[in-house]
């Protein structure tokens, strides 16, 4: 006996073939004389039907939603059962009885994320989760063609790189140890042995900011590359963006709309990208009434006014030094700014990648860092990078979920995926 997935069962003849699936109730419906019950595994759900006076028919009875089951019987093409296939069944086995299951229509979103742990078993969240799988395989397609190496930096670490605000301290044999808020660093050093590396690895953030594009644990894509200043890594940027918008469209299209999500708004998504300096994004912002000064960062709120009149992301570059890290450098023509660009996504969504030129000499940095007020031995290894054969180089971060969000056209970033860490929620 082989087992087929329901996938391959739907794509079949249909005309009275043998068929062996096993999977889960995913619906259930009874009269006298039927039961429909709707089989889901990990590639489709079908239709499958028990006659009354048939063999299986009291465990048909018997098997509550999202049971575990086996079953056995043919496949016949019918019109009106989902995917125009049904399994009529000869046997059916219970592998684990479900009890009642908690999640019915309507749960409000607190209990949903009660029940993550059962709620990720549910069509839409399989919907993201797959398109999730996809955009981190377009990533990693992107970077392999282009000669990135992928490599796998710690988590562990002692050095902030974003900030000491956001660290989460960890217990680490009575050292002081961090979390990682983003593995830039750790790039900066494998570039000089292999030119361009990128990274897939989570990023901490002990936010304190309820947002709805805010996690305290993220998934990010960075990447470095070695004799490349701020316009090569927007280009890397753009394209690798454009990469997985037409990656999702091509093969997520009814997904897409499921969601809500017009397919063709992605499959627009085309480098280049727009770029607008920062003094120009004050003065649009400003222009719509928002009250922000020359020199703070643009928050989510700024960011939402900001995004809502375009259709495709785009660069804010140029930021003032005072709004961003230490790392940036500066520029030469205006010190007043920093080499730096955040890719932000339209409407409303705002920033979904941050990168930039790096200050890659030792007096450059040991400047910034002296007048950040930073200390010194915390970098020494980093300030190691300048001293011996420090190059241009740039790089950038991508958040994963912020990207999906925006993608998927999401309210709220923790739908992005399964198991969201946020301020008030580490359970389950
Ligand atoms: O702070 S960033 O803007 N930049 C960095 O961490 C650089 N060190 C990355 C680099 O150049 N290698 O964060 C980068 C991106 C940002 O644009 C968001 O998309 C995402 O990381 N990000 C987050 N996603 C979800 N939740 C939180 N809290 C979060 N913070 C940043």
């Amino acid at each position: 006996m082989e087992w087929l997935q329901v996938r391959d069962v739907l794509a079949g003849d249909g005309a009275g073939e043998k068929a062996c699936i096993r999977g889960w109730i995913h619906r259930k419906r009874q009269s006298k004389k039927i039961a429909f019950l709707v089989v889901r595994d990990g590639t489709d759900v079908i239709q499958t039907t028990v006659r009354a006076g048939t063999e299986p028919f009291p465990e048909a009875e018997k098997v509550t939603i999202e049971s575990s089951v086996e079953v056995e019987g043919t496949v016949h093409a019918d019109a009106r059962a989902p995917g125009g296939k049904e399994l009529r069944v000869e046997k059916l086995r219970i592998i684990g009885l479900s009890d009642t299951f908690p999640i019915t229509r309507d749960q409000s979103t607190e209990l949903l994320m009660d029940l993550r742990h059962l709620w990720v078993r549910s069509v839409p969240m399989n919907r993201v989760m797959r398109l999730r799988a996809a955009v981190f395989q377009a990533s990693r397609e992107y970077f392999d063609t282009m000669g990135f190496v992928e490599v796998h930096p710690p988590m562990f670490i002692t050095a902030a790189c974003e900030g000491g605000s956001t660290l989460f301290k960890v217990p680490y044999f009575g050292k002081k140890a961090y979390l990682t808020q983003s593995s830039q660093f750790y790039l900066e050093a494998l570039i000089t042995g292999l030119e361009r590396v990128y990274c897939v690895a989570p990023s901490f953030r002990a936010e304190k900011s309820r947002t709805t594009r805010h996690l305290t644990e993220f998934w990010h894509i960075e990447a470095e590359e070695a004799f490349c200043g701020l316009e090569g890594t927007m280009r890397t940027q753009e394209d690798l963006v454009a990469h997985i918008c037409q990656t999702i469209a091509t093969r997520f299209p009814e997904e897409l709309q499921a969601m809500g999500r017009d397919p063709e708004v992605i499959a627009g998504v085309k480098a280049p990208f727009e770029r607008i300096s920062y003094d120009k994004s004050i003065d649009i912002l400003q222009g719509r009434g928002v009250d922000i000064p020359w020199g703070a960062d643009l928050g989510t709120k700024e960011e939402r006014e900001l995004t809502m009149e375009f259709e495709q992301p785009f660069f804010v570059y140029h930021y003032p030094a005072e709004a961003k890290a230490f790392y940036h450098r500066l520029d030469p023509e205006d010190s007043s700014k920093v080499l730096c660009a955040d890719m932000l996504a339209p409407e409303g969504h705002g920033e979904i990648v941050g990168g930039g030129e790096r200050t890659w000499t030792i007096e450059e940095i040991m400047s910034r860092i002296n007048e950040e007020e930073l200390d010194t031995t915390d970098y020494e290894w980093y300030l190691d990078l300048r001293r011996y054969g420090g190059v241009p180089h740039a790089g950038f971060g991508l958040g994963a979920a912020r990207l999906i969000k925006w993608i998927c056209g999401m309210e709220h970033i923790r739908d992005a995926l399964p198991f969201p860490r946020t301020m008030n929620r580490i359970y389950p």
